[in-house]
């Protein structure tokens, strides 16, 4: 029976394990799947009531995967691939979460997740070579390797507006729902923030509610998803043509496939333009961006698809100064896109208001609503879809110390530093899957958590070969990746406006451009000749002097030719920058 419910408390303070994961999303059970292939010992921590992670948390109106679904899953088992049908071309939040679910029931993971359990502390002791990790619960346990499986978008951003504690209503996290849901149904409710999270959530909240405000800071890119059931002709085909859907995917810059038009947008006439738009509108979703090849790479190239999609927007949306609102003035796909069902019409419903707070900001809340310019705005519930803190949020929330008494915190006080994304010097035998610095959120995530895992595991299993003690990433070697991930972002668009990407959505935090954007299989193949290199740029210690070559176990289907059709520039430059 697949359940939710929490596993044993499997973690007894005292006990040494092979390695400690710290959470239970995709990338914690692969982890655990893994690791136990090699027969270690571990121990995972989750600070949720069940596995998932982010579709654990976010269950808000509306959640689904952006990712069509054929491509939203693990790959590590065909036998996975065909015993599990999706309903959707996108899925819904609920369907991911019952997937997670099969994975750890099929794989039997839950007897080495200790649930409802929040990491607090891992410090490295220089004299045993060993992380001591400490939770919520009064754990205290020691292990080799401490892996941070934490996730990317995991910390929920929270601005402390004036007057918060006044209001006298609930206010809900997109990324923290009530498990039990929430209805709207007859309330006047307000909801701050328009990224992915708020354009799923506004259409459904807006069929309830009474009355809908939305208090825009920026407006966004979004594209219809035209979401549809998928038929069982359809998943029978598409799962005969999986393994080559999978090496297609594993072959471009994004993790995921999807026909890609390399021509470039400015060598097409304007009436080609249109045509190509208007064909990559309607089979919508992030493969919007593929139209043509320069888009995130040409200003005036980008240009030209902004106007497509201000020019959709205000078809969509009657009353023009509504519209005018919702238009976006940056650079399109500059910010995450975001893919929709029915969000700009949402504003033409009488019941829906939209509030301009790119200039007034909020000023405060007050017991019954929202302050804004003098006005106030009442409301009796409040939904803050205002994102979260990227890529260190999760890493920020636990005191993680390592050699000499430096913590990783001081180390990124200024943007973090990384090599290869996996590890950071000062830090042995501590990694970090889809650390900043790798392709993780610009890739498809579950194919970037297999990646940097399978790629893990053959370490961890050349180490124990080898019997080595520690890995640590040398510094200059992490310089010099974390100046090549600063330059490689140079080259694209994206790097151009204030995001979550470069960390500027919440004041204060330092502006570095966090994920590798330099394409999937170029970071690939990086990681794959470090590795074949005797792993570059690391330092092992406690072997006696080997050459033996590292065991490739579970990293040879990650060794792909590249798809050269669709390198892009930033690819390109990713090969002409030096890397270490
Ligand atoms: O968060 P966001 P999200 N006053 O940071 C606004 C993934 N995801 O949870 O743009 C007023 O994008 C903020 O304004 P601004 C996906 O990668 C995936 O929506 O900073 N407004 C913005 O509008 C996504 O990109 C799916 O000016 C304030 C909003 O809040 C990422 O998660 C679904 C404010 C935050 O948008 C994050 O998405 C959902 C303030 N003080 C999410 N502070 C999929 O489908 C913030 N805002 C896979």
């Amino acid at each position: 029976m697949t359940t939710e419910a929490a596993g044993m408390r499997a973690a007894k303070t005292g006990t040494h394990f092979d390695a400690v994961v710290v959470g239970a999303g995709f990338a914690g059970m692969y982890m655990l799947h893994r690791l136990r292939g090699l027969g270690f010992s571990v121990q995972v921590f989750e600070a949720g009531g069940g596995v998932g992670g982010t579709w654990y948390w976010n269950r808000y109106p509306g959640a689904r995967c952006d990712v069509e679904s054929m491509q939203y899953s693990f790959s590590f088992s065909e036998e996975l691939d065909q015993e599990w049908s999706w309903s959707e071309k996108y899925s819904p939040q609920p369907e991911i979460l019952a997937y997670a679910n099969h994975i750890a029931d099929r794989f039997e993971l839950r007897r080495d997740i200790a649930f409802d359990t929040r990491v607090t502390k891992a410090t490295f002791d220089e004299s045993t070579r060993r992380w001591t990790i400490e939770t919520d619960c009064g754990d205290e346990v020691t292990a080799q390797f401490c892996i941070m499986a934490v996730g990317c978008l995991s910390s929920p951003n929270r601005p402390r507006f004036e007057g918060i504690d006044d209001f006298k209503g609930p206010i809900y996290h997109t990324g923290e729902w009530p498990h039990e849901g929430v209805d709207f149904t007859g309330l006047r409710v307000g909801v701050i923030g328009t990224g992915s999270s708020a354009i799923q959530s506004i259409p459904i909240i807006a069929q309830q509610a009474s009355e809908l405000t939305v208090f825009q800071r920026t407006a966004t890119w979004s594209v219809p998803a035209w979401n549809e059931a998928l038929t069982p002709e359809y998943l029978k085909a598409a799962k005969a043509n999986y393994p080559e859907l999978r090496a297609k995917a594993r072959a471009r810059p994004t993790g995921f496939y999807f026909p890609f038009n390399m021509k470039p947008a400015l060598d097409a006439s304007p009436e080609e333009r249109e045509k190509l738009y208007e064909e990559a509108w309607e089979r919508g979703g992030l493969p919007f961006l593929g139209a043509f090849g320069d888009l995130l790479f040409e200003k005036a190239a980008n240009d030209t698809i902004a106007e497509f999609a201000r020019k959709k927007i205000k078809g969509i949306v009657k009353d023009p100064a509504i519209a005018e609102l919702l238009c976006p003035e940056n650079v399109f796909g500059c910010k995450r896109l975001c893919v929709d069902t029915g969000y700009f019409e949402t504003y033409n419903l009488p019941h829906v208001k939209l509030v301009d707070v790119s200039k007034k900001p909020i000023e405060r809340f007050t017991a019954g609503g929202i302050v804004v310019d003098g006005r106030e705005y009442p409301v009796d519930a409040i939904v803050s879809a205002t994102g979260f803190a990227a890529m260190t949020g999760s890493f920020d929330k636990i005191a993680i110390t390592g050699r000499n008494g430096l913590t990783l915190s001081e180390k990124w006080r200024a943007g973090p530093r990384a090599y290869l994304g996996l590890a950071s010097a000062g830090f042995p035998n501590l990694f970090m899957i889809t650390g900043p610095g790798s392709p993780s959120v610009l890739a498809s995530m579950i194919q970037a958590i297999e990646q940097h895992v399978d790629w893990l595991v053959d370490c961890l299993g050349h180490m124990r070969d080898i019997g080595a003690t520690t890995i640590e990433a040398r510094l200059e070697d992490e310089d010099a990746w974390v100046e090549h991930v600063n330059e490689v972002s140079t080259v694209s668009l994206r790097s151009t406006c204030s995001s979550w990407y470069v960390g500027t959505n919440i004041p204060g935090r330092p502006r570095v451009f966090m994920p590798y954007i330099g394409g999937f299989p170029i970071y690939v193949q990086k990681c794959n000749e470090v590795m074949s290199g005797g792993f570059e740029g690391f330092v092992l210690e406690g072997a006696a002097a080997t050459n033996k070559p590292p065991e490739v176990r579970y990293t040879e289907r990650w060794r792909v030719p590249l798809d050269i059709e669709v390198i892009s520039p930033a690819a390109v430059a990713a090969r002409r920058v030096p890397v270490v």
